[in-house]
C-alpha cells in the first residue's frame, strides 16, 4: 500500500487557506483517504495556552510561545507519521513556515526559530497562498487577534518569501497566487497537490532538516 502525502497549505491571514483546504480535502477524498489538521491545534493542553496567548488573555515570552507552537505540531507528530503510513493523505493548514515567519515578523533570530522544528514529518509539498497584506485586509476587516495587524502581516509575507528560498527545503514549495477567485485557486492548488501525491507515491517521507 502506498503512503499517504503530507500535504501543507501556509500564508497570511484571509489568504484563503481554511477555504481551501476543505476544498482541497473534499477533492481529494474522492479518490482516497484523506485527513485534515490544523496548527495551531487548539483542542490540546498546549493548543490552550496558545489559543489564550493569541487572544491576548494570557501573556508570553516571544521564544516561549513560540516553543510552544512547535510543540503543539511534536505532540501531533506521531499521529501523523501513523496516518501516513496507513495511506492516509494529512492536509494541513500552517505547518513549520508559519511557525518560522511569525516569530521572524517578531524579530527572532530565523536559525533559533527552526531548530525546534527539525525532525518534524517534512512536508511533500508546501503549497504558499501568495496574497498581498492590502488584498487580504479587503476581505474582511481585521478581527481580535494578537497577529491581525497589517504592519505584521506585512512582516510575515516577506518572510514566507524568503523562506521559500531556503535550500533546506528546496523543491517543497509550490507558490499560487490567492488573489484569484475561489475556483481558480482551487485549480491551482490540485495542480501543485498532485507534485505531492506523486512525491509520496514513490519517495519515502522525510524529515525537516
Ligand atoms: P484563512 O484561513 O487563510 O484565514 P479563509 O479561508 O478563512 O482564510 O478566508 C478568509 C475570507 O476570505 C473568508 O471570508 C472567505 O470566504 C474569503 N475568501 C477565501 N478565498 C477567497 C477568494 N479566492 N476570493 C475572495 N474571497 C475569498
Ligand atoms: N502562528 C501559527 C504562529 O505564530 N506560529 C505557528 O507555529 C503557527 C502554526 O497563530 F496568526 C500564528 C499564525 C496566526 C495564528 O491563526 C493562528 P489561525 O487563524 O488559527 O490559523
Ligand atoms: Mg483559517
Amino acid at each position: 500500500m502506498p503512503r499517504g502525502a503530507l500535504i501543507v497549505i501556509e500564508g497570511l491571514d484571509r489568504a484563503g487557506k481554511s477555504t481551501q483546504c476543505d476544498r482541497l480535502v473534499t477533492r481529494l477524498k474522492t479518490s482516497t483517504p484523506t485527513l485534515l489538521r490544523k496548527f495551531p491545534d487548539r483542542t490540546t493542553p498546549i493548543g490552550t495556552m496558545i489559543d489564550a496567548y493569541l487572544r491576548s488573555t494570557s501573556d508570553l515570552d516571544d521564544h516561549a510561545v513560540h516553543l510552544l507552537f512547535s510543540a503543539n505540531r511534536w505532540e501531533a507528530s506521531s499521529a501523523i507519521k501513523a496516518e501516513l503510513e496507513a495511506g492516509v493523505t494529512v492536509v494541513v493548514d500552517r505547518y513549520i513556515y508559519s511557525g518560522i515567519a511569525f516569530s521572524r515578523a517578531k524579530g527572532l533570530d530565523g536559525a533559533w526559530c527552526r531548530a525546534p522544528d527539525v525532525g518534524l514529518p517534512r512536508p511533500d509539498v508546501a503549497i504558499f497562498l501568495d496574497i498581498s497584506e492590502e488584498a487580504a485586509a479587503e476581505r474582511g476587516g481585521y478581527g481580535e487577534e494578537r497577529y491581525e495587524k497589517k504592519e505584521m502581516q506585512r512582516k510575515v509575507r516577506q518572510d514566507f518569501l524568503e523562506l521559500r528560498d531556503d535550500e533546506r527545503d528546496a523543491g517543497d514549495w509550490a507558490v499560487v497566487d490567492a488573489g484569484q477567485s475561489v475556483e481558480e485557486v482551487e485549480e491551482n492548488i490540485w495542480k501543485a497537490a498532485q507534485k505531492g501525491i506523486e512525491r509520496a507515491r514513490t519517495k519515502d517521507l522525510r524529515t525537516v532538516v
